[in-house]
């Protein structure tokens, strides 16, 4: 992409009501334009972070089994009717009325919409297990919408139903999706830990948040420092075999959030040198509950005998745009973010300090046309200004910089966005070390 045609609005300062700093950078740095409380514009940056969040998330549920479909945003009350959960989702559901004065609401969530897609079609335990999810915008209207991106009224989520003839069955599914949240977090550059949480009424232990540590974070949690340490499990297990035991290996190791914190436990299970407190974003919400919408809304299937029971459900929610600003609480410095390799907007940009000036010209567009050759989404900064520190607060991987002096020289300069490290290579080499 060539900067001169490209959108890349900037702004000098952060307005004032940007508290934190992954709001503030995402202002600044152009990636959303805030159009009414809690609802964002993303603009081509933030856009193209948000889609390659979104695509690892897709390919880590697939790679657990589990099938995108896509459901409307709006959805019809008779089905919140049906649930029982109309009434009792209170303000935080934007109710609608079309022409016909019929009820309609912006999904906040969507149990009751796949139970409608799942009862329609499938009727015995030979079809199970399945495993149904969507990557689609949400909308809760938040008392108090804040932190950007992080707390947002309208915000995009995966939201993946597993559906399972018995309880085993069901902690299978939920231990896929345990294990894949991990993949997920860790190829995004970020250390989660899955914390017991809140079931509601039904479910016994069968909830985790998903955490990831930030000063920011509105969540305070308590964990064994093993926990926090441990790697994620990897793309190579064996989806089909027992992965209990690795679930294990991790929830008995003692993490809760605020809400499900017990101390006397927390000294008991971990040794003081072992106990880390600390403040969280939650990243990712997973349930178990059973029956709760299978029974009301008769999402039946036959067993082997022959009898019907209510489909046993779970919920596997990712909170894909709140990712973006929670990489950024995780990873930034005082010149702004530094994005992972896997999110990043683009691969490298090439900066020519001296734009006009033939040689060099030619040279950072030699370098842009390698480094798209080699497969990397590049960006050439070919606008006659001066680069300044614009490049850094964008927190692209790798600067390729391109000067009269290094082009007499026959080289260029690569610059770690990460690390800050500068190497002077001829372009062959600089093009190698930034593909390898
Ligand atoms: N139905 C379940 C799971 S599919 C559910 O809705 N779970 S949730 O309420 O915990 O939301 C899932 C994830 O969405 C949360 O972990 C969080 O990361 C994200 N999320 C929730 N509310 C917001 C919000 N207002 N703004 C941005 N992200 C949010």
């Amino acid at each position: 992409m060539r900067l001169s045609r490209y959108f890349m609005p900037t702004l000098r300062e952060a307005p004032s009501d940007a508290q934190i700093v992954s709001h503030q950078l995402m202002l600044r740095a152009g990636l959303i334009r805030q159009e009414a409380a809690g609802i964002y514009a993303w603009l081509p940056l933030g856009l193209k972070v948000l889609k390659k969040i979104e695509q690892i998330v897709r390919e880590e549920m697939n790679r657990a089994g589990a099938v995108e479909v896509l459901m409307p945003t709006l959805q019809l009350a008779d089905l919140w009717r049906e649930s029982g959960r109309y009434d009792d989702y209170g303000e935080e559901m934007l109710r609608i009325k079309d022409r016909h004065e019929r009820d309609l609401l912006y999904g906040p969530t969507a149990e009751e919409v796949i139970t409608d897609i799942f009862r329609a079609y499938v009727k015995s335990y030979k079809d199970l297990p399945k495993n149904l999810y969507n990557i689609q915008w949400k909308f809760r209207d938040e008392r108090r919408p804040r932190f950007g991106v992080m707390r947002g009224r309208e915000f995009l989520m995966k939201d993946a139903y597993s559906f399972d003839m018995d309880e085993a069955a069901a902690r299978r599914s939920y231990n896929r999706m345990f294990l894949a949240y991990l993949n997920t977090y860790a190829r995004l550059g970020l250390k989660a830990i899955p914390v017991r949480a809140e079931t509601g009424p039904i479910g016994g232990d069968l909830s985790h948040e998903f955490i990831i540590l930030a000063e920011t974070g509105e969540s305070q949690v308590f964990a064994h420092r093993d926990l926090v340490e441990m790697g994620a499990p990897g793309p190579d297990i064996d989806w089909d075999g027992d992965l209990q035991p690795l679930v294990d290996q991790r929830t008995r190791l003692y993490a809760a959030s605020d809400e499900m914190h017990d101390q006397a436990r927390f000294e008991a299970e971990a040794p003081q040198d072992k106990r880390m407190t600390a403040r969280g974003i939650e990243v990712g919400h997973i349930f178990y509950f059973g029956e709760k919408y299978s029974k009301p809304m008769k999402a039946v299937v036959a067993g082997p005998d022959g009898v019907e029971r209510p489909v046993q459900m779970g919920s596997y929610g990712v909170g894909v745009s709140r990712l973006v600003g929670a990489i950024i609480e995780a990873s930034h410095d005082e010149n702004g973010i530094i994005w992972p390799d896997s999110v990043a907007p683009f691969g490298a940009a090439v900066v020519n300090l001296r734009v006009g000036e033939p040689a060099v010209d030619e040279v950072a567009e030699r370098a842009y046309r390698a480094l798209t050759a080699a497969g990397i989404d590049a960006l050439l900064d070919d606008r006659d200004e001066r680069p300044g520190a614009k490049f850094a607060s964008l927190g692209v991987p790798w600067q390729l910089i391109v000067g009269p002096k290094g082009v007499a020289e026959g080289v260029v300069e690569i610059k770690r966005r990460a690390t800050g490290e500068r190497q002077t290579l001829p372009l062959e080499a600089a093009v190698k070390a930034i593909t390898a």
